[in-house]
């Protein structure tokens, strides 16, 4: 499953986001540090589903699909809070990077209210500096990655390298961070650092290293948090300005909790990610729960349009990653598996990725076997390397099947 990391300072929300967006009830508090362990649950990306688009009645069996959305699950892990000089020993950083490696992706949130001080400490809106938030955290992580990457290259400078191989001795050292072939040399090509080995590497070209990789191997878009409170537009429109490279989406991660609460108690009908919400009966409401209601209407949906929290998962993975949702099935005429069940899996696939490793994802024995693999839309018949699309309905015929 793929893995969507929460990382940030302090106090910031990520426990409310991880909440909103796998339905938990980890803490949540006003004091800094609150969360001392990381809290991993399952969410949710939601794609269009194809169903509405072949008109076919679909079962769903990894996933499920409401009004023709697909959602799809994924891994999301909340991770303790972060300050600057966590490095050194401050705050709960230390299992960091351990969590952090095993994450397909990051989602930085960041208090876009900037109701919280340097120390992480709750204060008056507009108190806190947010661009100073992200540029100590981001800090932060690439002080980890060069931990991580100064032990790479101490082992490394005993070998020898033939030209254009660092990248394998430096991805090979790295695996336990997360970092693939593919990132190291990408990195090692953005650095100009290719053919320098190891035992030439300055320490400014160990740090020049560690930020790319930071950010090569562990994408990261940004959640401007607490959108409901003041400051928090014009904070938002200056994280937007500093950080023109990254994604940066205005969230409510509050709303979203108070929406799915107001949901299971059957007060209001609601899909995450939608644009509205209804009240189902107004009479059946308290005074606060009607005000709390009529408050997330006001400052969050009828401003920003929707919560934001189901919006920063889909754009994690479909912008960011720019994963393709892929239908696997066993019959390419009926769209179904071999119980009949009509589109009944969902796969995201990394971009790139080919019709051979869509069998192996599957079943390793699949793609042994694979012979090749059908279009299901048009019945043709496509090569193992053929590669993926979003919203492909592919079957893979393997040798057994064809006898
Ligand atoms: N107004 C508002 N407050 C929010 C929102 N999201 C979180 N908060 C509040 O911010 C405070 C901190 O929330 P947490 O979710 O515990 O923050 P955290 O980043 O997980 O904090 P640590 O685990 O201590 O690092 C709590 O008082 C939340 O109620 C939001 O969207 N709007
Ligand atoms: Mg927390």
């Amino acid at each position: 499953m793929i893995r969507i990391g929460i990382v940030g300072k302090t106090n910031t929300g990520k426990t409310t986001f991880f909440n909103a967006a796998t339905s938990s009830t980890a803490e949540v508090s006003t004091y800094p540090f609150t969360t001392k362990k990381p809290n991993v649950g399952t969410g949710q990306v939601q794609t269009l589903c194809v169903c509405r688009e072949l008109d076919v009645k679909d079962k769903p069996r990894n996933s499920t699909c409401i009004d023709g959305w697909r959602f799809i699950p994924i891994e999301v892990i909340d991770l303790p809070g972060l300050i600057k000089g966590a490095f050194a020993g401050r705050g709960l950083g230390t299992q960091f990077l351990n969590v952090v490696a095993q994450a397909d992706a990051l989602l930085h949130v960041v208090d876009a209210s900037a109701s919280i001080d340097s120390e992480g400490k709750i204060t008056h809106p507009g108190m806190g500096n947010p661009i100073l938030d992200i540029v100590d955290i981001e800090e932060e992580m690439i002080l980890w990655f060069k931990v991580a990457v100064d032990s790479a290259l101490q082992r490394n400078k005993k070998r020898t390298f033939k030209p254009g191989s660092l990248s394998k001795g430096m991805s090979k050292e790295l695996a336990g961070i997360g970092v693939r072939a593919e990132h190291a040399i990408k990195t090692l090509e953005r650095t100009g650092l290719a053919e320098k080995h190891p035992r030439e590497w300055k320490d400014e070209d160990s740090r020049r290293f560690s930020e790319t990789l930071r950010t090569v191997s562990k994408p990261t878009l940004i959640v401007a948090n607490k959108m409901d409170l003041a400051y928090s537009e014009r904070n938002f429109e200056k994280i937007r300005e500093e950080c023109k490279s990254q994604l940066v989406i205005p969230v409510c991660s509050e709303a979203e909790v108070a929406l799915n609460r107001a949901k299971e108690k059957g007060f209001v009908e609601y899909v995450p990610g939608e644009e509205t919400f209804r009240v189902i009966d107004e009479s059946h409401l308290t005074k606060d729960q009607s005000w709390a209601l009529a408050y997330v209407q006001q400052k969050v949906m009828t401003k920003w349009m929707r919560t934001g929290v189901q919006f920063a998962l889909n754009s994690a993975i479909f912008k960011l990653l720019g994963m393709n949702a892929v239908y696997p099935v066993e019959d390419p005429k009926a769209l179904s598996d071999k119980r009949g069940n009509v589109l009944p899996d969902v796969y995201l696939t990394p971009k790139g990725h080919v019709a051979k490793d869509l069998a192996r994802e599957i079943h390793s024995d699949l793609a042994k076997r694979m012979l090749h693999a059908i279009d299901a839309r048009n019945g043709l018949r496509l090569p193992q390397d053929y590669q993926l699309r979003d919203r492909d309905i592919i079957s893979i015929v393997t040798a057994a099947r064809k006898k």
